[in-house]
This record gives structure tokens, sequence and C-alpha cells, in this order.
């Protein structure tokens, strides 16, 4: 979907269903420097979703979309699990592929988009849960990273496979007793960001999603990194609320609790130096465009 693309004939218009008309008037395409500040005065890419109420997953779907900095150019590649249930509700070009596939189709997507657009960044983001990403695709999942592909990959850690129930996945903690895995865990959680920056990816991102701002900036540098660079990736810790016992308002405390020192997602970022000096770089870039940008809107309104 190009930004031409979304423009509605004339004709059209009125038999667009109302949120899609919202959509092409107000939300946030062609604007780089889109952030989560945005949400609440423009359009947002995501309708209601079809979680549980208060997961944090959705939280974390609100302030991807928001960040994302080309979402007309972006395609999701996704698995299924939880998060494959948002993806109907997504005002973004998506795909879901086989649960454990993702990177693969992914890496033939980027591949093929490069191909048949040349001269346009198209944006590739692979989006599945741990059990995907880290157990039954695990292989795929390092391959593309082997074989340095141009995507970033984001990983929705809740520390178990919550759509099926609730079994075990190599990233939940040790010891931990799960509806379908009444056993408890017998082995330390899985260090995937460790083992992603050893396989190949330049920038890695560990996080809750309590704070937008990290967020935005974690899922910005991955895909800016992916984009020049090499593979990316970005686990997010987005608790099961359901599985952990934890009311629908519980969640934001559960993603401070464990971000605090001593916590297991106290926020991690992996980078090589040629990494570090680009992403200065474009920090900096950055703050010209918003200079300018609110230099505009000064001499507008002056
Ligand atoms: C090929 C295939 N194998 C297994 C399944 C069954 N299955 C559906 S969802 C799921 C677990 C999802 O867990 P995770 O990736 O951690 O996502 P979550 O639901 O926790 O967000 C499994 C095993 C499937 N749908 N397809
Ligand atoms: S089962 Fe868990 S991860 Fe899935 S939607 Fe409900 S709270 Fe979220």
């Amino acid at each position: 979907m190009s930004k031409e693309k979304i423009q509605m004939t004339e004709g059209l218009m009125d038999i667009m269903p109302p949120e899609y008309q919202e959509m092409v008037a107000n939300a946030t395409f062609g604007n780089e420097d889109r952030s989560w500040k945005d949400i609440g005065s423009s359009k947002e890419l995501i309708e209601q979703h079809s979680l549980c109420a208060g997961c944090p997953e959705s939280i974390a779907f609100r302030f991807i979309l928001a960040a994302i900095p080309a979402p007309e150019n972006t395609i999701f590649v996704g698995s299924t699990g939880c998060t494959s249930l948002v993806f109907p509700h997504v005002g973004v070009q998506n795909i879901h592929s086989l649960f454990g596939n993702q990177n693969a189709i992914a890496s033939g997507l980027k591949r093929a988009l490069k191909l048949r657009f040349p001269d346009k960044e198209k944006d590739v983001i692979v989006l599945a849960g741990d059990g995907a990403t880290v157990d039954i695709g695990l292989d795929y999942t390092m391959q593309s990273w082997f074989r340095q592909e141009n995507f970033t990959t984001i990983c929705f850690d809740n520390e178990l496979y919550a759509n099926t129930g609730g079994q075990e996945s190599g990233l939940m903690q040790k010891g931990f007793v799960a509806k379908m895995a009444p056993m408890g865990k017998k082995f330390e959680k899985v260090r995937l960001p460790e083992i992603a920056f050893e396989a190949g990816c330049h920038y890695v991102a560990c996080l809750t999603v309590s704070k937008p701002n990290r967020v935005e900036k974690a899922i910005r540098n991955a895909i800016y990194v992916a984009r020049e660079i090499g593979p990316t990736y970005v686990q997010l810790y987005t608790p099961c609320i359901l599985e952990i016992g934890k009311q629908s308002m519980e969640g934001l405390d559960e993603m401070k609790d464990s971000e605090a020192i001593g916590g297991r997602f106290v926020m991690k970022e992996l980078m090589t130096d040629e990494v570090r000096e680009f992403l200065k770089e474009k920090d900096a870039e950055q703050k010209e465009r918003k200079k300018l940008a609110k230099a505009k809107a000064a001499a507008v309104t002056a």
C-alpha cells in the first residue's frame, strides 16, 4: 500500500466504512517523525482488538504502529498466536505465515520487494510470540540472521504459549508453573538477546512496553539499522496477565516491577560500533528535521 493508493476516489467516498474514511483523512502517513505522542490526536492504525482486556500485547501494538517511520511502505509478517488476533484490525499491510515460518517468509518478501521497488525503501517487520520466534521457529529465525537479511524481528515475549492455553516456552523463567506445564520449568530463561547479537544481529534491544518513548526509540533504531546495515532484533516483555493471574489493570505494574534494578527485563541494548555511529547520525538528522518543522510552523502562525 503506497500513500498514493490509500487516497480514495471521490465517487467511492460515501460507501467506504467510516473507519477507513477516517484513516485516509487523519492517520499520520508520510511523516517520518510520526510518534506515540500523536496517539489521541490522530487516527491510530489499529482499531479495537480481540485480545483479553488489558493485555500488554495491545499496548505494544499501539506503540509500535505509532512509531514505525513509514507505515505506507511497511509490511508486517505475523505468525499464529495471540499477536495474530490483532492483525485483522491493523491498517498496515501484513501477511499471516505458518507458525514458526515467519522469518523465512520475511526473507523472501524483503528480497522480492528490493527487486520490484529498487528505488523505494520497503520495511519488512516480523512480529511474533516467543513460541514462534524462539521455540518452533528458532531455526528459521537464526538462519535469517546468519544470512544477514535486512529486516527487523520483534518478539512479544510473554514467557509461554498463551494462545494455546499456557505451554512452556524457552523464554519462560526457571521454576514457573503454567496451566499446561504443571511440572515447572527446569532450566533458565534462554538469553535470546545475546544469542541474536552473536548470530549476526547488528542492533538488539530487550525491554518492557511500560514506557512508550523507549519502545519507539528501540523500534525506530531497529528499522533504520535493518534498512542500511543488517538484521535487528527487539524483544518486548508483554506479560500474559491471564496466565500470571493478574487483573486487566495490573499489566503495567508487572512490567514496571520486572524492569526495576535486578529484574529480568532491565532495558538492554546491544549494538556494534558501526551501529552506534550510525544511530548518532540518525539522531542528529532527526533533530535537524524537527528544528526545521518547528521553524516552518512558527512562520505559518506569525
Ligand atoms: C504449524 C503449527 N504448529 C502449531 C500450532 C499451534 N499453535 C497455535 S498458537 C501456538 C502458540 C503461540 O505461542 P507464542 O508464539 O508464544 O504466541 P502467544 O500466543 O503467546 O502470543 C501454537 C503452538 C499451529 N497453529 N500451527
Ligand atoms: S491469553 Fe494472555 S497474551 Fe493472549 S490475549 Fe490474553 S492476556 Fe494477552
